[in-house]
């Protein structure tokens, strides 16, 4: 019986070429990675188009041509927290945005680095360098020594943080494809208001472990 079940999924999946939205849909998670040493985990990838879809039932993204397995982008803070709200409803987990400090921190990857995971930003991410004016697929770069990919480059990721005391504006961290490398520094913030829309802010998940 499980395996008819196992076997109807695959074949949808190859079917519908949506294999992420059947797994969120059916319970399963994000792919995270526990931050060694530490009490929480982060998402291995940015969030992509088919787990907002899957959630949210619409795609709010610009680069809709790039695929599903792109970066989710063109979502407010504010798009974020309804998305939380009802991912942790499917699952019955908490999941949340990571703060400044934890974004930082698993940035790094256990190794001090001018960009997330290394020097070489053209090898970690894509920048307005090599990024053609869009986003990519997650995962194609090189993954930070957490194995977390996509940290530096392809979409600038939101976080807690708020600007100086302010909450209407949130920090935006990591730089996304039409920037340029300063703004992938590993310890540069960029700031917006929690209602703006933007093609290259995205995010990836964190999650605080029990
Ligand atoms: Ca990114
Ligand atoms: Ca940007």
């Amino acid at each position: 019986m499980k395996i008819a079940i196992m076997i109807r999924t695959v074949l949808t999946c190859i079917v519908l070429q949506f294999c992420s939205t059947i797994a969120v849909a059916e319970g399963q998670s994000p792919v995270m990675i526990p931050v060694p040493g530490k009490n929480y985990e982060i998402g291995k990838y940015e969030v992509t188009q088919a787990e907002w879809q899957a959630v949210m039932g619409y795609n709010p993204s610009k680069f809709r041509s790039c695929g599903q397995n792109c970066p989710v982008e063109k979502l407010s803070w504010n798009d974020i927290q309804e998305f939380i709200d009802k991912l942790n409803a499917m699952t019955g987990k908490k999941f949340r945005l990571p703060t400044g400090e934890e974004w930082e921190y698993a940035c790094y990857g256990g190794k001090a680095s001018t960009y997330c995971g290394g020097e070489d930003l053209d090898a970690l991410a894509w920048s307005s360098n090599n990024s053609e004016r869009k986003t990519h697929p997650v995962g194609q770069k090189l993954p930070n020594g957490y194995g977390l990919y996509d940290m530096a480059g392809n979409v600038d990721e939101w976080t807690e943080e708020c600007d100086e005391g302010d909450c209407t504006m949130r920090i935006l961290r990591g730089g996304g494809w039409d920037d340029d490398p300063q703004f992938s520094v590993a310890t540069f913030k960029d700031r917006f208001i929690i209602s703006g829309r933007n093609d290259d802010h995205g995010f990836r998940l964190a999650r605080t472990l029990p």
